[in-house]
């Protein structure tokens, strides 16, 4: 029997002696269970010890703890109350991989998108403080998410909230390597060598001082002012925004971190703990290359190596096809917002070290940015995950936009995205830049349409952005017209058209060539704004359906059926789009649940009368 089996709730902590033996059990259950369902491997292997002493000193429910970004959870699910159910993470109808309150009144939210965490816990610490409630409000947030702007305007807005508690996770790690000066700033804090030392004669005193609170909390208020000077001879950063800062602390001892936090339990003014792991700690393959096993598919816990054979993606062709671009142009500037590696901008950021930028997780920061270097002269080109791209609406509009600045956006991952959920599903860009006056948007079906998008906003005086999806693309026909065209109709059949556009043309296509002499096609490839003869066309057909890989409302589609009415279009329109928050599955499943499949299309299709 494991140790863990006999935790049903964080209660349950107080029974066991060896929080160390648990942790190793915590561990290998992780690899385990990462390499069978894929996820997030090093962020979880490196909090494991955190999250053990986290539930030991607030395992109370009346305590609220908020992961952020909430992608370094399993450990705490396990540990409340969810270990029967871990096996089905990020698994269709199965545990979020995710923190969730849908499944646990230990998860006060769904999280996924990063940096949000001390704004939420501002907002119950006002209401506990108020309403006299009992508890702490305890924020779990890593050094890569202290690169997001959110996350200082909830710091700025701290110093009153005394129930607030910080533990930051510093492992130097975003999923690559942390940028910006606060990451610099905290690695001054790391490796000045008075503070290792110092850190290393707490261990020694801590460890022989008995469990009494009071002696501890002196010891460590003593210390931190005859150190203060020393230290942080400017003055610490989180110390001047109004909270007690205890650190470094070494984040993978256990014993270290439950009486730092039981001091910090006691005060009554914010806290910010700054503990130091190791990303991928205990799995060598992890410890060595903590940004591959980041997020991970399938793998072989043996040798490291993916069970997915590797395809090639989008975003490789995206990343390879700017590279050739910026070969012969200077003025290409690309920017990554935390995301070089998922967004195919690794080989780039190596040869063009001068034209490109990691911001750090600051998507809004980067539209600005892009906006300002288009100011100045450059093209530039943000390379976004679409559903991290719902942080730049203003900055899209306001920044850009009404400047009339030509900025790109390269929106990867747009459409379903399977396993990761509600969070990071790209399927409302689409709404946002419908909303954006005039922006100009692509949507490549296939590889070469990609690289012949990006041609086009590369030489275009415009805002322009080019949206495709995760992974590899679908089954192309060789009856294709050779132009890539603002659209495209094929067949001759005036009773049915079927619109669609990105890679789920890969499905109408193969319908329309079954069943041609039935249906006609058009496929969309400039999707903003639509091109009216397009709809002029449209309208000599009887029944039309528009499938959409997107959210409807301002969709595609939706602006499709107002050109028809206003058109005078006189037969039947459906759009076949997504109407709500897509939960985890495969990718293929949610297109199923979505009848944007091929089996999904030909069922509406079939209701279509002949
Ligand atoms: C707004 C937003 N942008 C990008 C991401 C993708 N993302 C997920 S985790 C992560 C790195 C987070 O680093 P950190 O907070 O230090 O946690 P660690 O994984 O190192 O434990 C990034 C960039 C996100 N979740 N949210």
């Amino acid at each position: 029997m494991k140790i863990f089996d006999s935790i049903f709730s964080p209660e349950d902590l107080k029974n066991i002696n060896d929080l160390d033996a648990l942790a190793q059990e915590l561990r290998a259950e992780i690899i385990s269970l990462v390499s069978q369902n894929g996820g997030h491997l090093s962020s979880n292997l490196g909090t494991v010890e955190a999250t053990i002493a986290l539930l030991k000193v607030f395992g109370e429910k009346k305590n609220a703890i908020i992961w952020d970004v909430g992608h370094q959870c399993y450990a705490y699910k396990i540990l409340t109350g969810r270990k029967d159910k871990i096996h089905s993470i990020r698994k269709k109808s199965g545990l979020s991989g995710f923190t969730n309150y849908e499944e646990s009144s230990y998860d006060k939210f769904k999280s996924g998108h990063s940096g949000n965490s001390i704004s939420l816990a501002l907002g119950i610490s006002e209401f506990k403080l108020n309403f006299k409630k009992d508890g702490k409000v305890i924020v779990f947030i890593g050094d890569g998410s202290m690169t997001c702007g959110l996350a200082y305007e909830g710091l700025n807005n701290a110093s009153s909230a005394n129930n607030l508690i910080i533990i930051l996770n510093d492992n130097s790690m975003s999923i690559s390597k942390n940028v910006g000066a606060i990451s610099k700033y905290l690695s001054k804090i790391r490796t000045n060598n008075i503070y290792l030392n110092t850190k290393y004669i707490i261990k020694k005193i801590l460890s022989k001082i008995p469990n009494s609170g009071k002696k501890i909390d002196s010891f460590f208020s003593n210390l931190n002012i005859k150190l203060r000077n020393l230290l942080f001879q400017t003055g610490s950063l989180f110390e001047n925004l109004g909270f007690k800062y205890y650190g470094p602390i070494d984040g993978h001892d256990i014993h270290a971190m439950i009486k730092v936090m039981q001091i910090a339990k006691k005060c009554n003014k914010p806290v910010l703990i700054h503990i130091v792991t190791k990303k991928g700690k205990g799995y060598k393959f992890a410890e060595n290359k903590p940004d591959k096993f980041h997020g991970i598919s399938r793998f072989d816990i043996n040798t490291g190596n993916c069970l997915k054979s590797k395809e090639k993606t989008f975003s490789d062709i995206f990343g390879e096809h700017l590279c050739n671009l910026a070969e012969k142009n200077d003025k290409i500037y690309a920017i990554t917002a935390a995301m070089s590696d998922g967004t195919g901008l690794s080989e780039f950021s190596k040869r063009f070290p001068k034209q490109f930028k990691d911001v750090g997780i600051a998507e809004s920061h980067a539209v600005t940015f892009a906006a300002g270097l288009a100011a100045g002269g450059y093209t530039p080109i943000f390379a976004v995950y679409s559903s991290f791209l719902q942080r730049s609406f203003d900055q899209l509009i306001h920044d850009t936009a009404m400047q009339n600045l030509k900025i790109i956006l390269a929106i990867d991952r747009a459409g379903l995205i399977g396993e990761d959920g509600e969070s990071h599903q790209g399927i409302f860009d689409i709404p946002m830049l419908n909303s954006v006056p005039n922006i100009i948007c692509y949507s490549p079906s296939f590889f070469d349409e990609l690289k012949i998008s990006l041609d086009l906003t590369i030489k275009s005086e415009k805002f322009t952005a080019v949206r495709y999806p995760k992974g590899a693309e679908f089954f192309k026909p060789d009856w294709l017209n050779k132009n890539f065209n603002n659209f495209d109709f094929y067949g001759k059949n005036r009773n049915l058209l079927i619109v669609t556009y990105g890679r789920i043309f890969s499905f109408a296509a193969k319908i329309f060539k079954k069943f041609s002499d039935k249906m006609s096609l058009l496929k969309l490839n400039k999707i903003i704004p639509l091109d009216n003869q397009a709809i002029i066309k449209s309208r000599e057909y009887k029944n039309i359906i528009f499938f959409e890989e997107s959210y409807i409302n301002n969709s595609i589609s939706e602006k499709f059926g107002l050109e028809l009415l206003k058109n005078e279009f006189k037969g039947k329109f459906v759009p076949i789009a997504i109407n709500n928050f897509v939960k985890h599955a495969t990718m293929f499943e949610q297109l199923k649940e979505f009848k944007l499949d091929y089996d999904g299309m030909l069922e509406i299709i079939g209701k279509i009368p002949k």
